[in-house]
């Protein structure tokens, strides 16, 4: 017997059907959010074709002055959004300023953020990228939003997800009822239901993120975090394996999927490391979280983190529990300016 298809529309309206007093408007953010991500995966697929039909910054083969497929990403999420009356402003990590919704068109009590297109330098070389998205209730009295909408922490975040254009296109998401995966069939066009109740191994599998060319510049206990992963402590001689894409939606999507650990941390060239609070590491923290999983910035969870500027980044240690808890020991020893090898014994009961 077939099994039933689910489509992510009735998913979401089964999700929206406990609560009775739901008025629709998330349901509906939600939808508009999957459309813009098939627009997107549907460009996405095309940027092979790059020098023929653009998406370069310049001019097309016709003459024509054509976007870069980040920006294009950015404007087809904002203009999926703008008019729903749903939304009260939106910020992009595409946009320095908070983005409000144009004057014509009705305001509601949610705010959207966003990173339209992560990891875009990936594209020509036909490497996976990923939309990342998260939603907040508006806080403030202002009708069109204000900072205060847009600067939350992410324990407020009321949905999170990712879309990965990878070999499919997949939209996850978490509405804070465990963490829900959806692959785009492209003859239909629809996100049906793949990957039910995701839930982070952990221990996972042992995978450690990282871009390591950065070693030189790390603190002491990261540098002793990842020897210890590779197996250079007497501790612990059975090494991880690596994995790092360079494009965050990917190594996340697999550390989701098999358990270890994706890490971009602080630097000594980025003493807040690279990635942003609001449009990467608060909404995959929620995911994690509600996948079992931990988000951490080497001291405290990611979602606690009470933003300040739009653009805001932070160090992250994000996947499965055992691995992060492992990182915010190692990092500790910083702290407490420990000599190096001294902490391994300590570690090693977690890993
Ligand atoms: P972007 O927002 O400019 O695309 O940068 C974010 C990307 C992430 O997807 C990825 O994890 C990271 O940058 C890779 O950085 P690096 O090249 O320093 O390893
Ligand atoms: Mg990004």
């Amino acid at each position: 017997m077939s099994r039933s298809v689910i489509t992510i529309e009735r998913h979401i309206i089964e999700a929206e059907r406990q609560f009775p007093e739901a008025t629709g408007a998330f349901s509906n953010i939600l939808y508009d959010i999957a459309l813009a991500g098939k627009m997107i995966s549907r460009e996405v697929r095309r940027a092979g074709l790059v020098d023929i039909l653009g998406y370069t910054g310049g001019t097309n083969v016709h003459g024509e002055t054509v976007k870069k497929l980040d920006e294009y990403a950015h404007e087809v999420i904002f203009k999926a959004l703008d008019h729903c009356g749903h939304l009260c402003a939106m910020a992009s990590e595409e946009a320095e300023d908070i983005l409000h919704i144009p004057e014509q068109f009705p305001t509601g009590n949610y705010v959207l953020l966003y990173d339209p297109l992560d990891g875009s330098s990936n594209i020509d070389v036909n490497v996976s990228v990923g939309t990342i998205f998260s939603v907040h209730r508006k806080i403030s009295a202002a009708e069109r939003g204000g900072m205060e909408d847009v600067l939350q922490p992410g324990t407020r975040q009321v949905a999170a997800g990712y879309v990965v254009y990878g070999s499919s296109t997949m939209l996850v998401y978490t509405t804070g009822n465990g963490v829900h995966g959806f692959t785009l069939e492209p003859s239909i066009g629809e996100f049906l239901l793949s990957h039910p109740n995701i839930e982070i191994p952990s221990p996972g599998q042992r995978i450690y993120s990282v871009n390591e060319g950065n070693y030189s510049r790390w603190s002491k206990g990261q540098q002793r975090m990842v020897d210890y992963m590779k197996g250079m402590d007497t501790e612990n001689p059975e090494p991880f394996s690596a994995r790092y894409v360079g494009s965050m939606v990917a190594d996340f999507h697999r550390t989701l999927l098999y358990g270890g650990m994706f890490m971009y941390p602080a630097d000594a060239r980025n003493p807040e490391g690279k990635l942003r609070l609001l449009y990467e590491a608060a909404p995959m923290a929620m995911i994690a979280e509600q996948a079992g999983g931990m988000a951490s910035d080497g001291e405290r969870p990611i979602m606690s983190i009470q933003p300040r500027d739009l653009h805001e980044r932070t160090p992250l240690y994000i996947g499965s529990r055992d691995c992060v808890e492992m990182a915010e020991r190692f990092l500790a020893e910083d702290q407490k300016g420990a000599k190096p090898g001294s902490g391994s014994a300590a570690i090693a009961a977690v890993v």
